[in-house]
């Protein structure tokens, strides 16, 4: 029983599968199985897609432009991927219920593109037809979060070309429109949200691969972002996480 432990589930590009190691809640990992899904697994998330208090995985592919679902018996098994077309250059995603019927839906970014798929879920692990909103310049990640908690959850997505930040708001139906965008250091390539002051308001940490280092942009109160801070410029830093890692020593410094 794996449960109260936390395992891990990454993608194999070179193999296109995903792997799973099951934590020994030691800080190890012990050797799980390995699942096919469709080649280039470029993203992977974790949400439950058919509403049955299993964890499943979603995964993206680059190649075959699609999302596959893994629905998960709760025991460590996964049946084999259910597969949805998602664009071109299917790229980074996001789960969350968008539309706000009960189903876990994805956002999807094709890479180089100026598009975001929606996919709205059907409650069994497939996807209605995707909904497709533009914006801005080509999206290389994205977060969801209800920026400006008004109930619906909302999406962050970064951009090169030109390198910036966009707020894309949920209007509650699953439609997005461009709320703001915000300038960002060359080449954003991953953003993640957290509450980074616990003024209970959802902010954003983005890394940039040039010298700018990791961006922190704090929401003002009212889903809007004030002038981001830049932390280990040089660094060139890729891929970012949360959590709080010291706890230990009362407050944690970032
Ligand atoms: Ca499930
Ligand atoms: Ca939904
Ligand atoms: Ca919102
Ligand atoms: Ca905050």
């Amino acid at each position: 029983m794996h449960s109260p432990l936390l395992d891990l589930a990454a993608t194999s590009r070179g193999e296109g599968t995903v792997r799973l190691l099951w934590g020994q809640g030691t800080g190890s990992f012990g050797a799980g199985p390995s699942y096919p899904v469709d080649p280039d697994p470029s993203s992977i998330v974790t949400g439950d897609f058919n509403a049955d208090g299993k964890l499943d995985l979603a995964v993206s592919s680059r190649v075959n432009h699609t999302v596959s679902v893994l629905l998960g018996d709760g025991v460590g098994g996964f049946a084999p991927p259910i597969t949805s077309p998602a664009g071109n250059d299917t790229g980074w995603l996001a789960a969350g219920d968008f539309k706000r019927d009960g189903n876990l839906d994805l956002a999807v970014t094709n890479w180089g593109s100026t598009s975001v798929l929606l996919l709205p879920g059907d409650g069994t692990g497939r996807f209605g037809a995707p909904l497709t909103f533009t914006a801005g310049g080509k999206f290389t990640s994205l977060t969801a979060a209800d920026f400006d908690r008004n109930g619906t959850l909302d999406l962050a997505v970064t951009c090169e070309d030109p390198n910036s930040l966009i707020i894309l708001k949920n209007d509650g139906n699953g439609g997005f429109g461009v709320s703001a965008e915000y300038a960002l250091g060359a080449v954003p390539i991953e953003i993640s949200s957290g509450d980074f002051d616990g003024d209970g308001w959802a902010d954003l940490v983005v890394t940039n691969q040039d010298d700018t280092g990791a961006t922190v942009l704090l929401n003002n109160g009212t889903g809007a972002f004030g002038r981001g801070t830049n932390y280990f410029p040089g660094g060139n830093p890729s891929s970012v996480t949360l959590g709080d890692m010291n706890i230990k020593m009362g407050r944690s410094t970032w």
